[in-house]
């Protein structure tokens, strides 16, 4: 039997008993067909683990790859306060026995909880999107975010290969690596110059990453992925900050807005755009790395411009400068070239630029409308 055949023989053993246990104790026809086709469908269907999937770009992942009928397994934090918010509208509950969203806890920081997530779940693929993401505050807690950032991805490597399993592992790398960029635009062969505590970490990732491909023959990928938002990104990175900004200004509920560099260049794109790359590296016959990028730069000024345009303002009056934003190395330019991607994986992105900062206020003044609505409800 194809399904008894496609797993080790543990897991064989388990279906068998879930087959034997469905038969047994189900009296209705029609519901042992379906607990039967459940127990197939689960055991057919490919597993993905995902770290980070409370993140922008864990919870766009999981949802497209819910759509492909995978079982997406997430591990999340432990948190005092809920930080499960971005994947609430594919939240299932634990009780329903046909889902196939789990949500574990875990953390990159703890590697016998890796060990034990790895060995229970039996992964197909491993996307590790996990870490302390936020470049300026690197600088202030540098060791944490190497130990995440860095040192989390060898927890995991090393996880996966304890486990003597196989699976398909995608890791986060960043145009951060760039940093102090050695060419224009920058790809797959650009030396590496990172600028920040996090973009030294994620070239220690990177190069892990390359190495357990090549000493243990691990399916590994590192997407290196140039700035990418959406209406999820976190609200301190520049983007979110200026489109929330721009909304709540528009509707009289803030009246300044404090950066930092207005003059640094980035090439940003949609994430919705971006997670499909992750997918499809991994979906490749041989594994490799690959930029991810618009190919196309633009300022923070120039987003500045276009987010208040939106809401029919004059940025200037509003922004102030203020110095704590800036960073002791800065990142000045970046600009990748995705043509590697668009030639192996068929990849390019459909989102640009306008349309990206568009959809990023008007979901902001959405959301800013719906917050006010509710207060006034209150009152
Ligand atoms: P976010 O900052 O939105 O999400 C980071 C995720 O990592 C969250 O789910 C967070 O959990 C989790 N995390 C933090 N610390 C730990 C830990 N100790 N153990 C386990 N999980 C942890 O990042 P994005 O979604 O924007 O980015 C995803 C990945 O891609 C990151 O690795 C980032 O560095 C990288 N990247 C992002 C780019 C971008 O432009 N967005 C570009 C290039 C790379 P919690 O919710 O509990 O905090
Ligand atoms: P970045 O994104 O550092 O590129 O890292 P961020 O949005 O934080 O900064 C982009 C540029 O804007 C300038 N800037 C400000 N940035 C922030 N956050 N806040 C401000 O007030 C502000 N004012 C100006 C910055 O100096 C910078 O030049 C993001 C993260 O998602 C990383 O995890 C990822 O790896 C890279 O993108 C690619």
């Amino acid at each position: 039997m194809r399904v008894l055949e496609r797993r080790n023989r543990w897991e064989a053993f388990i279906l068998e008993v879930d087959l034997r246990r469905t038969h047994e104790s189900v009296d209705n026809p029609a519901e042992s067909f379906h607990n039967f086709a459940e127990v197939e469908r689960r055991h057919m269907a490919k597993k993905a683990l995902l770290t980070g999937i409370t993140g922008q770009d864990g919870s766009y992942l999981s949802e497209f790859l819910l759509k492909k009928g995978y079982e997406v397994y997430g591990i999340i934090r432990r948190s005092s306060s809920f930080n499960t918010g971005r994947i609430d509208p594919i939240y299932q509950d634990p009780h329903v026995p046909e889902r196939r969203l789990h949500l574990i806890y875990g953390d990159l920081n703890d590697a016998s909880s890796l060990n034990r997530i790895i060995r229970t779940v039996q992964p197909d693929e491993i996307y590790n999107l996990g870490a302390q993401s936020h470049v300026r505050v690197s600088f202030d807690i540098p060791e944490y975010t190497g130990e995440v950032t860095g040192l989390g991805t060898i927890r995991l490597l090393e996880a996966i290969r304890e486990s003597g399993l196989k699976p398909k592992f995608y890791q986060a790398s960043s145009s951060e690596m760039f940093g102090k960029v050695l060419e224009v635009p920058q790809r797959e062969t650009t030396p590496f110059y990172p600028r920040s505590p996090y973009g030294a970490a994620k070239v220690y990732s990177y190069w892990v990453t390359v190495n357990y491909r090549e000493a243990y023959h691990l399916f590994a990928c590192n997407g290196i992925l140039f700035n990418h938002e959406s209406p999820r990104r976190g609200e301190t990175f520049v983007t979110r900050k200026i489109t929330k900004a721009a909304a709540r200004i528009k509707l009289g509920v803030q009246k300044e807005l404090y950066l930092g560099n207005l003059d640094a260049k980035r090439d940003w794109g949609f994430a919705g755009d971006y997670i499909e790359a992750m997918w499809l590296m991994l979906q490749a016959d041989v594994p490799d790395d690959y930029v991810i990028a618009t190919g196309e730069t633009h300022s923070v000024r120039e987003m500045l411009e276009l987010a208040f345009d939106r809401v029919r303002l004059d940025w200037k009056p509003h922004v102030k400068i203020d110095q704590k934003y800036y960073r002791p190395t800065e990142v000045d330019l970046l600009m990748g070239d995705a043509s590697k991607a668009r030639q192996n994986l068929g990849w390019a992105p459909k989102v640009g630029f306008h349309e990206l900062i568009t959809m990023m206020v008007d979901a902001d003044l959405a959301a800013e409308r719906e917050r006010l609505d509710g207060v006034r409800g209150k009152l």
